[in-house]
């Protein structure tokens, strides 16, 4: 008998192709929402799932002895796993770390570029038919090359975009993260590490790509906002939540900031009424790793940590280790 998979959300033909060689695969390409209780109980009826960022899996939904063995996440983010509780339930979590580093980089370094030189406020006015002659301080922006940026969180994407900003755009890097990198990665980055108060205080953008945790909830709030420059630019491509979105929908208001770029969100996919009222805000669906090679290359990695996982024993990009005998 063939182990079950559930591919959670629509994917990849070739990759749903690719599972049922080795697997008897249930696919989602309809994109049926799951009702809590009807996720759980597909999970329950199966060996392995390929999920997304936004499908849970924790101690509700596997329930005590679950016939689960593997969840691969289609997403370097895993905040919709609960990895403790996977762990002790003898599930395997994975990710799809580095296939999405430099695509997800150059996303963030487009919203820098858009809110800074507020290329959606002047299309939509465009669109509008309101551009009637030229001005000179129409749409005028801020500066980006030469600048200082500002990176929350240095892991690889932070680090990749910071490679962009000193050698592409000759900006002064700051960063701010749970650890120091080592001086070598340093000087690749041209990046100086600084304490969060200076990060904030100093950048012209500044750009979040931490991880969301309990510890990163809110670390983005009025308080902070209200210790960046008035000419400053935030940046999201992180995850909702690490930003109190009414705490910056205020901000922005006010113009306490001069904009944001987001594309996640507090309780996406909605997104905070204020926010879509406001000019001075790039707002886009969590889009920073779409390109189609790089969202194939995570399908495809997803799906072979699942058959590296039937095959051979191990994850390839595990996020947890499970006790033998609970696999
Ligand atoms: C995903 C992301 O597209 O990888 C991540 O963590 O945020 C995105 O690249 C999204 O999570 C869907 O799985």
């Amino acid at each position: 008998m063939k182990p079950k998979i559930l591919v959670a959300r629509p994917i990849f033909e070739s990759v749903l192709q690719k599972l049922a060689v080795s697997f008897e695969v249930t696919d989602n390409q309809i994109d049926h929402a799951w009702e809590p209780a009807e996720w759980a109980r597909q999970l329950g009826q199966h060996d392995g799932t390929l999920t997304t960022g936004s499908d849970p899996v924790n101690a509700l939904v596997l329930g005590p002895q679950p016939r689960l063995k593997i969840a691969a996440n289609m997403a370097v983010g895993f905040n919709n796993f609960d990895v403790p509780a996977m762990t002790s339930a003898g599930v395997v979590a994975s990710n799809t770390p580095d296939v999405l580093t430099e695509t997800t980089a150059d996303f963030g370094f487009a919203l820098i570029m858009a809110t800074a030189r507020r290329m959606t406020e002047s299309e939509h006015f465009l669109r509008a038919g309101l551009w009637k002659q030229w001005r000179y301080d129409m749409f005028a922006g801020a500066e980006v090359h030469g600048s200082t940026l500002g990176i929350l969180g240095m892991g690889r994407i932070g680090q990749a975009i910071a490679k962009r900003a000193a050698h592409g755009f000759g900006m002064e890097v700051i960063y701010h993260n749970r650890s120091r990198l080592d001086a070598d990665k340093e000087a690749q980055c041209k990046a100086r590490f600084v304490d969060k108060q200076t990060l904030l205080q100093s950048a012209d953008h500044l750009i979040l790509v931490l991880p969301y945790s309990h510890a990163s909830h809110h670390c983005i709030g009025a308080a902070e906002l209200a210790q960046m420059k008035p000419t400053a630019t935030l940046i999201n491509i992180a995850r909702g939540g690490i930003v109190d979105d009414a705490a910056l929908a205020q901000a922005l208001l006010e113009k306490r900031i001069a904009g944001a770029g987001l594309d996640v969100y507090e309780g996406e996919p909605s997104v905070h009424p204020e926010l879509l009222k406001l000019p001075n805000v790039v707002l886009t669906p969590h889009i920073a790793s779409a390109t189609v090679k790089t969202r194939l290359a995570m399908a495809d990695l997803a799906a072979d940590n699942i058959i590296a996982f039937f095959s051979r024993g191990h994850a390839l990009t595990p996020l947890n280790t499970v006790a033998a005998g609970r696999a």
